[in-house]
C-alpha cells in the first residue's frame, strides 16, 4: 500500500476526486488543512479519513509553519504528498524534504500563468486554450516537472467562474490519473528532467485532450 497525505486549504474538490477514485494500492492516510474552516475537512472526516489542521496563522514565520506541517505529515510516513488547492507557498527546505514525492495541481497550462488568479490572467491575455497542470513541486513556484495537462477552450462570453468550472472538471480527471501513475510506479524522469510515463501507448505520454463540453 502506498500512503498518501493530501493538503488542502478550502473546498477540497480535487481531494474528493482522488478519494472517490479509489486508486488500487493507495491509502489516504490523512487530510491536512492550513485553515480550520476548510470545507474539504468535512468530506474527509465523513469518509473516515483522519483530518488535521495546522493553522498557518498560529506560527510566527513560514519556516515555523512549514516545520509544523512537516511534522504533521511525517507522522503518517507517506509515500506521496498531494497539494490539492493548497494556498501557501512552501519554503525550499520543505520542498526539498519531499523531493520527488510532492505533487500539485495548478489551474493553468504551465508555464503560462503561474501564481494566483490564473483564470483572470487567461481571460485578460485573450488565450483561446486554457487548462490545468499536475506537476512535481520544486522550490521555484509552479515550475516543477509536468506530469499531465488537460486543455479546455476559452469560449465567447466566458467569465472567471465559467472558465474555472470548465477547468475544474478536467482537474478532477487528471489529478487521480497522475496519482494512479505515481502509485503504480510508472513515473520517471528523462534526461533534462521532463517526466516520462512508462507503458503509455497512445501518443505523447501524459498529454490528453479532454472531450469537448456539451
Ligand atoms: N511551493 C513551492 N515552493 N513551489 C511550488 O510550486 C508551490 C508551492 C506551494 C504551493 C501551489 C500554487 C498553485 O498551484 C503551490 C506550488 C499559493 C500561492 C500563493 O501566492 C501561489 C501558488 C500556489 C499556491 N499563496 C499566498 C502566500 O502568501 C497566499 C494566498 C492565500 O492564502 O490565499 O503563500 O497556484
Ligand atoms: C483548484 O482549481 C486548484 O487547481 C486551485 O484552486 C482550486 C482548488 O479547488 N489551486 C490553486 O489555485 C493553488 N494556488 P479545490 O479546493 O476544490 O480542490
Amino acid at each position: 500500500m502506498k500512503k498518501i497525505v493530501i493538503l488542502i486549504s478550502g473546498r477540497g474538490s480535487n481531494m474528493e476526486a482522488i478519494v472517490r477514485a479509489q486508486i488500487p494500492g493507495a491509502a489516504i492516510a490523512a487530510v491536512i488543512a492550513n485553515r480550520p474552516d476548510a470545507g474539504g475537512l468535512e468530506f474527509a472526516a465523513s469518509h473516515r479519513i483522519p483530518t488535521f489542521v495546522v493553522d498557518h496563522k498560529a506560527y510566527p514565520s513560514r519556516d515555523a509553519f512549514d516545520a509544523a506541517l512537516a511534522d504533521a505529515i511525517d507522522a503518517h510516513a507517506p509515500d506521496l504528498v498531494v497539494l490539492a488547492g493548497f494556498m501557501r507557498v512552501l519554503t525550499d527546505a520543505f520542498v526539498v524534504r519531499y523531493s520527488g514525492r510532492l505533487l500539485n495541481i495548478h489551474p493553468s497550462l504551465l508555464p503560462s500563468f503561474p501564481g494566483l488568479a490564473t483564470h483572470r490572467k487567461a481571460l485578460e491575455a485573450g488565450v483561446r486554450v486554457h487548462g490545468a497542470t499536475v506537476h512535481f513541486v520544486t522550490p521555484a513556484l509552479d515550475c516543477g516537472p509536468i506530469v499531465i495537462q488537460a486543455a479546455v477552450p476559452v469560449l465567447p462570453g466566458d467569465d472567471e467562474a465559467r472558465l474555472a468550472a470548465r477547468v475544474l472538471a478536467q482537474e478532477h480527471r487528471i489529478y487521480p490519473q497522475a496519482v494512479r501513475w505515481f502509485v503504480d510506479g510508472r513515473l520517471g524522469f528523462a534526461d533534462g528532467g521532463a517526466v516520462t510515463v512508462r507503458g503509455e501507448q497512445d501518443g505523447p505520454a501524459g498529454w490528453t485532450v479532454p472531450p469537448v463540453e456539451a
